[in-house]
C-alpha cells in the first residue's frame, strides 16, 4: 500500500481487517518493523482518538513519532495556487508538505472541510497537495470527504461483534447543533459497500449523502422503519450535502434512544466519538450493554497499526 487516503487504496478489505485483528492479538509482535522510521502526525483540527491511537500504533511498530498541531501552532497555510501572498497566510502548502516530508518517512494528516464551498471541499485539495508534494506515503486522519482509519476500525468492530454472518447495519443521521462534515458518514458508507452486510442509511430529507459514497445502500427517511431488525445502529450527524454545509434539522426524533433500540434485533450502538449525550444518543443507550463505542475507539489503534504495517512493508 502506497497511501491510505480512501477505500480505493485497499485491494482486499477482509485481509486488512484480519491484519488489524492480528495486531490486536499481539500489538508488539512487529516492534522492529518501524525501527529508524519516523511517523509525523499533522493536525489542522482537534482530535483525541486519532491522535493517540495512531501515535500508539506507530510506537507498537517501533517507529519514532512526532505530532504537530498546525492550527494555532504552525504558520497559517496558503492552499491556493498562484496567489500573491500578501494576506494573513505566511506559508504555502507546497513548501510545508515538502518540509514535513523531509523529516518523516510516513505522514498522517487531518484536514476538515470548510463546509462553505462543496466543489472545493470535495476536491480534497489539502490532502492531495500533501500526496503531491511531501514525497512520502500519506495516511488520511480524516480529510474533507472521508475518514478511512475510522471506517477500518468500524468494520473490525462489526466483524468481532456480529452474531450473524450477514448483519443488518444501519447508518443513521442524528441531530447536532453545529454543522459537521459528511466525512465519517461518507467513509462508513463506502466501506460498507465493500462488505456483504445488509446496509441501510437512514436520514431526514435534505440529508442524503453523495451517491459517490452511498453506492448500493438503501436510503430510508423514516428512522423506525430503518431500525427494525437491525444488528448495528451506527449514529452520526452530518450537515447537508445537498444544501451544502447547512443545519436543516435538529429533530430530536432522530436521537438514538431506548424506544427505537427496542425495534432492533438486540442491536449494538456504535458512534465514532466524540458524541454529545442526549443530543445524538440518550444516556440510557450509550450507558447500556448494547453500546460498543469504547471497543470501537480502542480498535482505532489496531486499524492504524494494520495500515502503518502495510505501508512500512511497501517502503522497505
Ligand atoms: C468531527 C466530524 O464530525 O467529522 C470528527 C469526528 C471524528 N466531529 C466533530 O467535529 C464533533
Ligand atoms: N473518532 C475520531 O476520529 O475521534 P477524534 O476526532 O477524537 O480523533
Amino acid at each position: 500500500m502506497k497511501n491510505f487516503i480512501n477505500i480505493h487504496d485497499v485491494d482486499d478489505v477482509d485481509a486488512l481487517v484480519r491484519e488489524a485483528m492480528q495486531c490486536k492479538q499481539n500489538p508488539r509482535a512487529d516492534h522492529t518493523l518501524g525501527k529508524n522510521k519516523t511517523l509525523g502526525l499533522i493536525f489542522m483540527n482537534p482530535s483525541l482518538r486519532t491522535r493517540l491511537s495512531t501515535q500508539k500504533a506507530g510506537l507498537n511498530l517501533g517507529m519514532d513519532v512526532m505530532v504537530m498541531n498546525f492550527s494555532g501552532e504552525g504558520w497559517a497555510l496558503e492552499t491556493e495556487e498562484g496567489v500573491i501572498m500578501n494576506g494573513d497566510k505566511a506559508e504555502h502548502i507546497k513548501e510545508a508538505a515538502a518540509v514535513v516530508g523531509a523529516y518523516c518517512d510516513i505522514i498522517g494528516l487531518r484536514s476538515f472541510p470548510s463546509l462553505k464551498d462543496r466543489e472545493l471541499d470535495y476536491k480534497d485539495h489539502v490532502i492531495n497537495e500533501f500526496v503531491k508534494y511531501a514525497g512520502v506515503p500519506i495516511i488520511s486522519l480524516e480529510s474533507a470527504t472521508v475518514h478511512p482509519c475510522q471506517s477500518l476500525a468500524d468494520v473490525l468492530t462489526i466483524e468481532e461483534t456480529k452474531q450473524v454472518e450477514r448483519p443488518k447495519v444501519v447508518l443513521t443521521w442524528a441531530p447536532h447543533l453545529r454543522a459537521l462534515p459528511q466525512s465519517v458518514g461518507n467513509s462508513f458508507a463506502e466501506w460498507m459497500n465493500r462488505t456483504d452486510y445488509d446496509f441501510v442509511i437512514a436520514n431526514p430529507k435534505g440529508y442524503d449523502l453523495s451517491k459517490e459514497f452511498t453506492g448500493k445502500a438503501s436510503i430510508i427517511h423514516d428512522p423506525d422503519e430503518a431500525y427494525k431488525g437491525a444488528d448495528f445502529i451506527y449514529a452520526k450527524n452530518w450537515s447537508s450535502y445537498e444544501d451544502y454545509g447547512k443545519v436543516l434539522s435538529t429533530d430530536e426524533n432522530w436521537m438514538v434512544d431506548e424506544r427505537k433500540m427496542e425495534l432492533t434485533n438486540h442491536g449494538k450502538f456504535m458512534h465514532c466519538l466524540p458524541v454529545r449525550r442526549n443530543v445524538v444518543v440518550s444516556d440510557g443507550v450509550i450507558d447500556s450493554d448494547s453500546s460498543i463505542v469504547i471497543q470501537e475507539a480502542a480498535n482505532r489503534e489496531f486499524a492504524a497499526q494494520a495500515v502503518l504495517k502495510q505501508i512500512l512493508l511497501g517502503i522497505e
